[in-house]
Parts: C-alpha cells; structure tokens; sequence
C-alpha cells in the first residue's frame, strides 16, 4: 500500500486525528459492510474505492490540479455537476456523516444545529477531510437556514466560498431565479478554470453525468427484485460513492455490477430471502459514513429496497436533456432538470410525497422509514405530513428523528423491529 502521509501533509491535514478517524472507519467498514454475506462480486470496486478514499482518489484529485484542472466541493445535489465538468473541473461531494470534533464545532455555531453541518465543520476544523483541503472552490447554497449561515462562518475557513442563490418555491419567479443563478455559476466556472463552455463541451459534461445516473437508475430498477440483489447498504454506499468517484469509472463499474444482478435476478438469488420485509427510507440525505439507520434497519431482518434521499433517488433520478444546440438553451434544460428536486425547503413541496408513493409501489414496498436528521426543520416539519398522508395511502410509515451518535441506536433497534413486526403482520 502506497504511503500517502507527504501528500496528506502538503493538504494541510493534522496527521494525528486523520490517521484515528481512518482507523475507526476501516473498522466501522468492516464490521457493516464486509460482514455481509453473498455479497456480489462487482462491490470489490467500492471496497476498494472506500478502502482508497482518502488515497488514491485524492492522488487523482491532486494530479488533476497539478494538470491544471479546478476541483469543486459542494454540499447540496443543486449544484449542477454538468457546468463543473464543462470545464473540465473535478466536482467533489464535501457533506460527513459522522460525529467527529463537534466539540470544535459547537464553539463556532449553536449547539441544536443539524449533524450533517456540525459534521461538515469538525472535519473542516479538525483538518481531516483532503476533499475540502483539495478544493479551489467549495459552494454554498441557500437551502435549509442552517446552511446559508453556516456559510458565512465558513467563508474565513476555505480559500474560495461561492454560494448560489435557490429558489425556495416552484414558481415562474423561481425558475427565473435559479437559471439567473447557474449562468452566474457558468461563470463562474469559466474565471476559475479560464476555460470557455461550449456547446460541445457542456454537452459532453451532460452526457457524462446522465451516464452515471442512468448507471444509478438501472440499479435501482434491479431492486426491484424479490429477493433483493444487493443489500440496502450496498446500494446506499454506492449512492455516497457517486459523489467522490471519477464519473466515467463509477459509471463503468455500476454498469459492471448491474450485469452481475442481471444473472442473480434471472437465477432467482437475492441478500436476504425471498419475501423479506421490504421498506423504503425517504428524508435527510445519509453521507458517508453515516449507515446507522440502514444497519439497524437491515440486520433487524427488513431490506431496504430504494431511498427517497438526496443520496438516492432524489439527487439522480431525473436526466438533462441534451438537445439544445445553444449554450442557453442547454443551460435552460439544466435548470429545467434541477428545478425537479423536491428538497423539502421548498414550500410547498407536494411532489415529494407523490415520489415517495410512486417509488414505493415501483420497488414492491411494505412500508417507509421517514428519517430526519435531529434539527433539520425543512425535514422534520415535513415528516408529519408526509406521514399523514401516506398513512391515509394505507402505507405504514416509521417517523425516525436521530443524529450521529449511537447514543440511540438500541431505542431506534426496538422501533424498526416492532415496525417490521407490524408490516408483517398486516
Ligand atoms: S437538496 S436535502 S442536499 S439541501 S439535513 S443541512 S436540509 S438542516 S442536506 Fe440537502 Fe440540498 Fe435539500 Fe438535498 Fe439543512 Fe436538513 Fe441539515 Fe440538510
């Protein structure tokens, strides 16, 4: 194994908390996702990406800058990946998922703020995460309040902060918005790479990414299967690895393994058995490594068929269109697909739950495991509602609301299995 401690220290990491963090997680990686059993064979690429997360990808991301490529980290699925690629950029994914140097973090922002920021400040304080220490540029963007002035705090932290301006409801007004918004952001692309979007080149970014949602698509359609393919936590890292991973490799390497669970749907073999419980997770994204819920969830004896998430269906289940033959109207067709993401700091937001009814029939569910990060009022708010009305659906619905620690866990191991119970009994 290649010794990555100069390259480390040249990012600026503090070598210390960076080495025990990569040993909690190996071991953490270990006891959840090489324990499964029958796992396919096409996930010894993930394996290896995870196990070279913070090595030979942030080679890669470091060689590209030495070539004299930007690299862009972001936090929310509206930045659009296609104007970063257009110019030939590295678009990296900077949201945590775990409960490390919060202290650090709570001496800058309030204490009952959501995880997944908190998160996102220890690692950026405790000088641990190479993404962000790569990154150029880290964009903001004005989504849940948490965020927007979080951003404010971080500005001093990172070389370059860009925060794009959304739209928070779906009207005229909004779309306006977030078109002026990402020809700003086009722009912005264009000063930072010196490098010009052409037709060509934005259409070739749009392929790439479509490539690698279509990839994302197809595995989801493969969960459709009874019994399940792939285990619920598979898919889910292969959802977190979607946004560090080199697009054309991730995207060959979903297709790979997708062939595999071709064969294993034909054969009639799955993770679990045939007629396992089944529950689709919808709410707060899960980044990496946050795997709490679907662990419990799964070694309860319920397989997680599909996620109605940010990491998820959410973030990759729409393409952009491609034909446009201006750099305007291809622009119009990205804004067109972002515009669809039915975020709930949107208000209203009545397309997330017919989503969630859609993707529940589509995967053969028997219930939704709604998930709120503790302090995350867009979806905490939203869970009642979206509960209510897909109860009167006639869908069981488990509400979680839960942060990083583990502190939980047990609570939320005796809900999951009184819910699997109900679903089976009913
Ligand atoms: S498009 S879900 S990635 S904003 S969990 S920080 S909302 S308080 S992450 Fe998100 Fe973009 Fe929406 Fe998706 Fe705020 Fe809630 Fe925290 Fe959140």
């Amino acid at each position: 194994m290649s010794d990555y401690t100069p390259m480390w220290s040249d990012l600026g990491l503090d070598l210390k908390s960076h080495d025990a963090l990569l040993s909690v997680l190996g071991e953490a990686y270990q006891d959840i996702f090489l324990s499964q059993r029958d796992r396919p064979e096409g996930m010894k690429y993930f394996d290896f990406v995870m196990s070279e997360v913070h090595g030979l990808r942030i080679k890669e991301i470091v060689d590209a800058k030495a070539q004299g490529r930007i690299v862009v980290g972001s936090y929310c699925v509206f930045v659009p990946e296609e104007l970063i690629l257009a110019v030939d950029g590295v678009s990296v994914g900077l949201c945590a998922g775990a409960d490390f140097n919060f202290e650090a973090a709570e001496a800058v922002l309030p204490r009952n703020i959501c995880p997944l920021i908190k998160s996102a400040f220890g690692f950026k304080l405790g000088k641990v995460c190479p993404y962000v220490e790569a990154s150029d540029i880290v964009v903001g963007e004005n989504t849940c309040d948490g965020k927007k002035k979080a951003y404010e705090v971080l500005a001093p932290m990172v070389k370059d902060l860009y925060v794009i301006d959304l739209p928070q409801m779906k009207s005229d007004a909004g779309r306006g918005l977030l078109k002026a918004e990402y020809l700003r952001f086009m722009k912005k692309m264009e000063d930072a790479s010196g490098k010009t979007i052409t037709v060509d080149s934005l259409k070739n970014a749009i392929e790439t990414t479509n490539a690698k949602r279509r990839a994302t698509r197809r595995l989801a359609d493969l969960r459709k299967a009874d019994p399940a393919p792939i285990s619920g936590l598979d898919a889910l890292l292969i959802n977190q690895v979607f946004f560090y991973d080199d697009p054309v490799r991730f995207t060959a390497s979903v297709n790979a393994l997708c062939d595999e669970l071709e064969g294993r749907v034909k054969d009639g073999k799955g993770v679990f058995p045939k007629k396992t419980t089944r529950v689709l997770i919808s709410g707060c994204p899960m980044a990496v490594p946050n795997w709490k819920v679907p662990m419990i969830v799964e070694a309860s004896g319920a397989v997680i068929v599909g996620e109605e998430s940010c990491v998820g269906e959410r973030g990759t289940q729409w393409l952009t269109d491609d034909k446009g033959e201006t750099v305007d109207q291809l622009i119009e067709a990205v804004t067109e697909r972002y515009f669809k993401i039915d975020c709930a700091v949107f208000t209203p937001n009545p397309s997330r739950v017919d989503h969630v009814k859609d993707m529940f029939k589509r995967y053969n569910a028997q219930g939704v495991i709604h998930y709120s990060l503790q302090f995350c009022h867009p979806y905490t708010v939203e869970a009642g509602p979206v509960e209510a009305e897909l109860e009167k659906a006639g869908i069981p619905v488990l509400r979680l609301e839960t942060d990083y620690s583990q502190e939980d866990a047990g609570q939320i191991k005796t809900r999951v299995e009184a819910f699997r119970e109900r679903i089976e009994a009913s």
